[in-house]
């Protein structure tokens, strides 16, 4: 189990009024003077989502003792980033939900999403901008490049069975861990924490992001649809060779492997109750649970290079909520 506490409801998250202010920045600088731009971004945006990487660039910054005003444009900056991601990754998986609502490409159209995506993206970049700072732009022009670059690997991945554990381990460092890496160490550049406590915080996002994607891998399997806001099975659907798969292969006999192959190689619905009974069975979603919570306690442990505080507290809970969740 993480060493990390249990997460609480009371615990009083120390980010809840900042965010408050990121999404009043949200909502202004969604505003565009074309109708469809503002009806797709704010219905993407206004369904809500967790927030977690805003959060990070809050907590970071508040950790290393910095609350000037940038933070919130630049919490609003990476939440931008990740709902154009989202909004392309959607077209790309052909997904019909996302925060319990008709995903935008279902309800608009995959022309409209892409576009829609492209100007919360360059949006992101005319903000970063106006925070004038050239390292802020080096490490979100960094990160959304990675970003790209590992959804094209995870492309290429599809279908294969064959696929390493450390090639899956590579592209979802590259998909999702890169941009809580630049979240969190987006706090620290903007507290111009030294060098070395700006790795530690890039480290503990890149820690935190790989076990949150596992988490997410794991629900794709175990998870409910309508508490999860996305359907389960899409990724058995589309034949995305995620841990759960990998691990229930290396320890199936012939016949359980060879079903797993086939619904990987061509991207099988039907068989998912089959695969999950096979997945249960032999371990595997234990085993993507046991691998997401030694990156969460690697998170946690590169807490102690902070000076203690709430916001330090803040993101211990967050890397127990990360793990412990069900959406
Ligand atoms: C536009 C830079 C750019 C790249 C496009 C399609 C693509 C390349 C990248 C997709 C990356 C992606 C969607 C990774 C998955 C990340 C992930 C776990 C998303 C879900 O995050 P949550 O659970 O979502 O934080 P909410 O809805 O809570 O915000």
């Amino acid at each position: 189990m993480l060493d990390t506490p249990a997460p609480t409801a009371a615990a009083a998250d120390p980010t809840d009024a900042a965010m408050l202010r990121v999404d009043a920045v949200i909502r202004e600088r969604l505003a565009s003077r074309v109708a469809l731009i503002d009806q797709i971004s704010r219905y993407i945006i206004g369904a809500g989502g967790k927030r977690i990487r805003p959060r990070l660039v809050l907590l970071f910054s508040e950790a290393l003792g910095f609350a000037g005003p940038e933070r919130y444009e630049l919490a609003a900056i990476v939440e931008f980033i990740h709902t154009a991601t989202l909004l392309h990754d959607d077209v790309v998986d052909e997904s019909a939900l996302r925060r319990g609502r008709a995903t935008a490409n279902a309800m608009f159209g995959n022309a409209a999403s892409v576009l829609v995506g492209d100007f919360l993206y360059s949006r992101a970049f005319q903000m970063m901008v106006s925070v004038n700072r050239m390292r802020v732009l080096e490490v979100l022009a960094d990160a959304t490049n990675v970003i790209a670059e590992g959804e094209v690997l995870q492309l290429m991945n599809m279908h294969d069975p064959d696929l390493a554990v450390d090639d899956y381990l590579r592209v979802i460092r590259f998909k999702t861990a890169k941009l809580f890496e630049a979240s969190a160490r987006l706090g620290a550049v903007l507290a111009e924490a030294p060098a070395a406590l700006e790795e530690s915080c890039a480290e503990f996002g890149r820690s935190l992001g790989t076990a949150f994607q596992l988490v997410d891998d794991l629900l794709d399997y175990e998870g409910n649809s309508s508490e999860l806001g996305k359907n389960v099975g899409d990724d058995l659907r589309e034949g995305k060779p995620t841990l759960p798969l990998l691990l229930a292969m290396e320890r199936s006999g012939t016949a359980d492997r060879a079903l797993i192959r086939h619904a990987i190689e061509h991207g099988e619905l039907q068989k998912l109750p089959e695969i999950l009974a096979i997945v249960r069975g032999t371990g595997a979603l234990d085993a993507t649970r046991d691998a997401a919570e030694g990156e969460a306690r690697k998170a946690s442990a590169v807490l102690d290079a902070l000076p203690p505080s709430r916001a330090r507290e803040a993101l211990l809970e967050l890397c127990a909520r990360s793990i412990h969740r069900s959406s």
